[in-house]
Parts: C-alpha cells; sequence; structure tokens
C-alpha cells in the first residue's frame, strides 16, 4: 500500500502495523484501544492491525502474575521489569482488572504506575482496562498480549489479582502462572481463591524484608511443603515456592531464573509449542462461543421469551432442559 506523503496514515492497518513494529508506543496504546472497544467498528479496526501482525506474534515470553490485594503485584512486576530491562530485554505490562463486584469500580487501580518502568523505552505498560465484562475483559488482554509480542516485546508480564475467575483466564493464556503471597497465613487466610494455588508454576512469598523477613522464609518453606503434596507425579515441572522483596528489589533474579528454567524444559520437551496451539484453538472456540450466544440473545424476539424461559425455570415451572429446547427451537425457527 502507498504512503501518501504528509498524509496522516492513523486508519491504514498496514501503516500502524508497521508504526508499532518500528516502536511506536502511541501507535501501539491506541491499537489496544480500539481492541479494547465496545464500539463494533473500533475492534474491527482493531483486528484489522492485529491480522496485519499476527504472523510475528509468538515469541515472547507470556507471565501471568496474581495474588491478593496489596501483595505487591505491581512492586513486583516493576521490579523484574526493571531487572529484564538492565538485560536488554523489551517488556510489556499488561493487566486483567476485575472490576469490583460490591464497588463497580476498579480494583487495581492506578495507584502504583510503575513510574520507574514506565520512562523506560524498552517497556511498555498499559493501565488496566475498566470497561466490560470480566471474560471480556481477559479477551481483550489475550488480544493485547498478542500485539505486544508482535510488535517485538520479549516479555509480556500480565497483573491479575486473585480473588476472581480472571486468574483463571489469564493462567489459560500464559507460559508461566506465578502466585505471589504474603508472609504467612494460609491461602484461606489470605482471601485467594481455592484452586489458585494448583494453577501456580512458582509461588512467591513477598515482602520478605523488614520485620517479615523470617516470617515469609517459613513460609515459603510451608508453602513449598504443600506444592510436594499436590504436585502430580507425571508432572515434569515441579512447581517452586521462592521468597522475594519486590519493594527492595531481592530475590527477583531466582524468580527469572526459575521462568527461564521452565521455558527452556517445556521447550525442549513440546509442551511449549503444544500448549500454545491449544491455547489458539480453545481461544477461536470461545469466541465462537461467544459469537453464537450473542446472535441467540439478539435475534428478534428472542430476549421476551429468554425472560419468559428464566422466570418459568426460576419458578420450577419448567426444567431447565425444557425451557433450553424451547428457546432453541424458537431460534431455529426464525
Ligand atoms: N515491605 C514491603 N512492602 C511491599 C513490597 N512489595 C510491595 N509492597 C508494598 O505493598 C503495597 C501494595 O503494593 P502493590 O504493588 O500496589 O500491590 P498489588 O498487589 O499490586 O495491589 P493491588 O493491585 O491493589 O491488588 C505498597 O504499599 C507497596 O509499597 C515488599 O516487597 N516489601
Ligand atoms: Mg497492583
Amino acid at each position: 500500500m502507498g504512503v501518501v506523503p504528509g498524509a496522516p496514515a492513523v486508519s491504514d492497518p498496514a501503516e500502524v502495523a508497521r508504526a508499532i513494529r518500528a516502536g511506536d508506543r502511541r501507535a501501539m496504546a491506541r491499537a489496544i484501544t480500539k481492541l479494547e472497544s465496545t464500539r463494533d467498528e473500533d475492534y474491527a479496526a482493531g483486528q484489522a492491525i492485529l491480522e496485519e501482525m499476527i504472523e510475528d506474534a509468538g515469541n515472547a515470553i507470556r507471565v501471568g502474575i496474581t495474588g491478593p490485594p496489596g501483595v505487591g503485584k505491581s512492586t513486583f512486576i516493576e521490579a523484574l521489569g526493571l531487572h529484564l530491562v538492565e538485560q536488554g530485554k523489551r517488556v510489556a505490562v499488561l493487566a486483567v482488572d476485575p472490576s469490583s463486584p460490591v464497588t463497580g469500580g476498579s480494583i487495581l487501580g492506578d495507584k502504583t504506575r510503575m513510574e520507574r518502568l514506565t520512562v523506560r523505552p524498552e517497556a511498555f505498560i498499559r493501565p488496566s482496562p475498566s470497561s466490560g465484562s470480566l471474560g471480556g475483559v481477559a479477551h481483550r488482554t489475550r488480544e493485547a498480549m498478542l500485539l505486544c509480542e508482535a510488535a517485538g516485546y520479549d516479555v509480556v508480564l500480565i497483573e491479575t489479582v486473585g480473588i476472581g475467575q480472571s486468574e483463571v483466564t489469564v493462567a489459560s493464556m500464559v507460559d508461566f502462572f506465578l502466585v505471589l503471597l504474603l508472609p504467612s497465613g494460609g491461602d484461606e487466610l489470605q482471601g485467594i481463591k481455592k484452586g489458585v494455588i494448583e494453577l501456580a508454576d512458582a509461588l512467591v512469598v513477598n515482602k520478605a524484608d523488614g520485620p517479615m523477613e523470617q516470617t515469609a522464609h517459613r513460609t515459603r518453606v510451608d508453602y513449598a511443603s504443600a506444592l510436594d503434596l499436590i504436585r502430580s507425579a507425571n508432572d515434569e515441572w515441579r512447581p517452586v515456592a521462592l521468597a522475594a522483596s519486590a519493594l527492595n528489589e531481592e530475590g527477583i533474579a531466582p524468580v527469572w531464573n526459575t521462568i527461564l528454567e521452565h521455558h527452556a524444559l517445556c521447550v525442549a520437551n513440546g509442551a511449549f509449542e503444544q500448549r500454545r496451539r491449544d491455547q489458539a484453538k480453545d481461544w477461536m472456540w470461545k469466541l465462537v462461543d461467544e459469537g453464537i450466544v450473542r446472535e441467540f440473545r439478539e435475534r428478534p424476539g428472542m430476549a421476551a421469551r429468554i425472560a419468559e424461559q428464566e422466570a418459568s425455570v426460576a419458578a420450577q415451572k419448567t426444567t431447565p432442559a425444557a425451557a433450553a429446547r424451547l428457546l432453541l427451537d424458537a431460534f431455529r425457527a426464525r
């Protein structure tokens, strides 16, 4: 496609893709905004950019980082990001922020702005998207992640708070899933959901500094024994428990080395490729499922029938199976 000299080429996906590849972070931020948009035209424009670039995606190491509110996820990500940037890597940081069911607002907020990492030209930091359903937000993060990879970022770090559904979604789209924990207290006490620990490739007890340092190391040992119990015998990767102080930037290199070790193992045994392929296929089906459900709900006349059947099922006047059959018949009949 020809470039008209002097003309702003912002709407041409190939042009935008070129700008993003050349390291234009503003162009990338705008493209991600489009991918996050609930307006169909904007979303389609974002998709067009992604389609231009998709062949270049897939080369980053994707790391999901979760943990209870206030455990230090953002501080840890900044410390890890700085560590990576110092090694000459380009780092993208994304956040999946489930809106608080109570306040309707953002959980992660923007109290931690990662100021030191933000100023590094090798880093791209995307503040959390603040609207849309949880599933939607996570989907959009997935697309943003692909864009970051295609733009040549070596590592994508994704922050999510470990109290909703988002950590399961994030775990399903990354290569390595890291759970941050506080010194002392079992996982129930820390308010993270049961099962999150089982998703972890590594646990990191953060805030191993000051008066909590000894407690943190004891907690690490406790979690290490817990991991021994839940580990399945045929898993080649043994999840590890580490301790760190994100604040003092201590224990960060061992975490990164663990991630590299895991990466090397998974590349060698084929799990990496397999996982990427499965993730891409799963995502396609998720989008097909969503598209069908949306069409179902939006087909003229369906909304009223759905409301009717929901009420009927709730009042136990109809079985869920009969209601579903009725709705599907109505959908097919149109
Ligand atoms: N002592 C100590 N404090 C820390 C450490 N890491 C983070 N903090 C502090 O803990 C508080 C929360 O840190 P954040 O990085 O915002 O935690 P977060 O998990 O991202 O929080 P949310 O995004 O709100 O869930 C801040 O006051 C940090 O300075 C650490 O290693 N040691
Ligand atoms: Mg945070």
